[in-house]
């Protein structure tokens, strides 16, 4: 029997579908990608911000047809997207890629992380919080089949969102440019809609600070062209909302565990 995540629509569309259609020409790094996925707008976001030549591969990580995975697993063991071949070589894990688009794309401006020491570990403190703190409550929010885990995961989620918004210095995280800690968070504001529709989330209950620094990065043109029409998304969603989702991160949050 085919496992229901596999229906999901099998390409990008709208603003997402033509940016696709711009980076079709081979390329040293190919991003294989995952249109729906919000690790992978991390890594796309960012070579959008730094104008990076790549040439675009859509996958759907949920198929397990055996030409797919074979090469699939062969590029990344954990056989998730984002998953990046460069020069030929493998590499996966959406901060992990971000952090090498910086090292091996130096000339490319602009950065996304800034050139102080101090202000690069701040910005990757904050990354961790995002994983750690952000995500997971997110997630459990979406997933949660009774009030009493929803209040709970909506108030975990308020509380990290305002204490990331504390430290944003304005408009972005470091200040005036774009760093990584701000892509790195990007694509789950992008879609808090779906949280707000389903979940009794209010961003204006994590504070003004975060409701307005959300407002700027959904607005942002590298999130604006590497997103797809939000009635495919709702989709996947659905099956989260449903807690039907069968993906490796619906397994771990359902089993009280971190998201891979
Ligand atoms: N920690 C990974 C990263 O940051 O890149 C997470 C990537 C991830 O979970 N990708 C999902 C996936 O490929 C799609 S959003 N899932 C396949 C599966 O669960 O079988």
């Amino acid at each position: 029997a085919r496992l229901p995540d596999e229906k999901i629509h099998p390409v990008a569309t709208g603003r997402a579908a033509e940016t696709v259609a711009q980076h079709q020409d081979p390329q040293d790094l190919v991003f294989w990608s995952g249109w729906f996925c919000p690790f992978n707008q991390r890594v796309w976001i960012a070579l959008e911000e730094r104008g990076i030549p790549y040439q675009y591969k859509e996958v759907n990580p949920y198929k397990k047809e055996p030409q797919f995975l074979g090469k699939r697993v062969a590029l990344n063991p954990k056989g998730l997207v984002p998953t990046v071949e460069y020069q030929g070589k493998a590499l996966y894990e959406s901060i992990v890629l971000c952090e090498f688009l910086e090292d091996a794309y130096p000339t490319y401006k602009p950065s996304l992380l800034p050139s102080d020491p101090y202000e690069r570990a701040r910005v990757r403190i904050w990354i961790d919080h995002v994983t750690k703190n952000l995500l997971q409550a997110w997630q459990r929010l979406l997933m949660a089949q009774d009030k009493a885990k929803a209040d709970a995961a909506r108030s975990d989620l308020y509380d990290a969102q305002r204490k990331f918004a504390a430290q944003v210095k304005g408009p972005y995280f470091v200040g005036e440019a774009l760093s990584l800690a701000d892509v790195m968070v990007a694509p789950w504001v992008a879609r808090e809609y779906v949280l707000e529709q389903h979940r009794g989330y209010d961003r204006a209950a994590a504070g003004g600070e975060w409701k307005a620094y959300a407002e700027r990065l959904c607005a942002r043109e590298s999130v604006v062209k590497t997103t797809s029409e939000a009635d495919k998304l709702q989709v996947i969603y659905d099956r989260y909302l449903l807690d039907e989702a069968q993906s490796e991160a619906a397994k771990a949050i359902r089993s009280g565990q971190l998201m891979p």
